[in-house]
């Protein structure tokens, strides 16, 4: 069996991209499904425009982060996936370890848009690091962008630089090799037994108990595991029939409880 597999590549019809298959090993792709969206962090590094190309293969697209739920998702993710920092490092980014996300100033510089953005002109700010943001979108800057020696794509740090902490974006040269971050229209990859099933945590935040709500979810047992926004774990046990889990052990914080058996994860806040 070939050890590196081309994914999708009968999905390709555009001779353009015949230039920019993209080569990964599936082992090297680790799938998450966070409340109604799947991501797969690609741990192999690759300019951004290859990045790109990668994603439109996986039939979806480098990560759009559009609120605070979805930045603290994927810093959780990235610290739940072993990232090697000092492989995805940019010494243009001062030294930190990043991975790409949708963003870009490719096209004209100071105008930061949103790549494979469903709706509007998917521009989300305009200008360097005293610019101003565009359309109300989300952004989370660390006292960036810079433009650097001409910088024009989006770095999602996970560790430090000298003008931002891990978890904050970075302009960085587009040609730097990063992992990267591709995220899905929906979910994919869940079980039978949560894929059509609204879930919700209540009461979230919460002191003491987390109750977790879903009709027709079933009375086995279902094993969970609760990590913190550093991906650590924290706590882990089996949610039985009344689907109540004590989180009184928790400091105050935020937490991500995942199911074991469908990979689903929600975010719940610990007062
Ligand atoms: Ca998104
Ligand atoms: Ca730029
Ligand atoms: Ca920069």
């Amino acid at each position: 069996m070939k050890k590196h597999l081309l994914i999708f590549s009968a999905t390709l019809s555009l001779a353009a991209l015949a230039s920019a298959q993209c080569f990964v090993n599936p082992a090297n792709v680790l799938p998450y499904n966070i409340g109604s969206k799947t991501y797969g962090v690609v741990k192999e590094a690759k300019t951004w425009s290859a990045a790109r190309a990668c994603a439109v293969q996986f039939m979806g697209k480098l990560a759009i982060v559009e609120s605070q739920l979805e930045q603290d998702s994927i810093f959780a993710i990235l610290n739940r996936s072993g990232i090697v920092t000092s492989s995805i490092t940019a010494p243009d980014g001062g030294g930190a370890a990043y991975v790409w996300l949708g963003g870009n100033d490719r096209g004209t510089e100071g105008t930061w848009v949103w790549d494979s953005y469903a709706g509007g002109t998917g521009q989300f700010w305009q200008g360097a690091r005293t610019g101003t943001v565009v359309g109300g979108l989300y952004n989370n800057w660390g006292n960036e962008p810079g433009n650097f020696n001409n910088q024009d794509a989006l770095g999602f740090a996970s560790t430090a630089w000298p003008f931002g902490t891990a978890g904050q974006w970075n302009d960085v040269d587009e040609n730097n090799n990063l992992f990267f971050i591709v995220e899905y229209p929906g979910t994919v990859g869940l079980n039978e037994v949560m894929r059509n099933k609204a879930i919700t945590l209540s009461p979230n935040p919460t002191q003491d108990e987390l109750s977790l709500n879903c009709d027709n979810c079933g009375n086995r047992d279902e094993a969970y595991q609760i990590f913190d926004i550093q991906g650590r774990l924290m706590q882990e046990g089996v949610l039985n029939t009344d689907k109540v889990v004590d989180v009184r052990k928790l400091e105050t914080g935020s937490y991500f409880i995942q199911f074991v058996s469908s990979g689903l994860s929600l975010k719940f806040q610990k007062d």
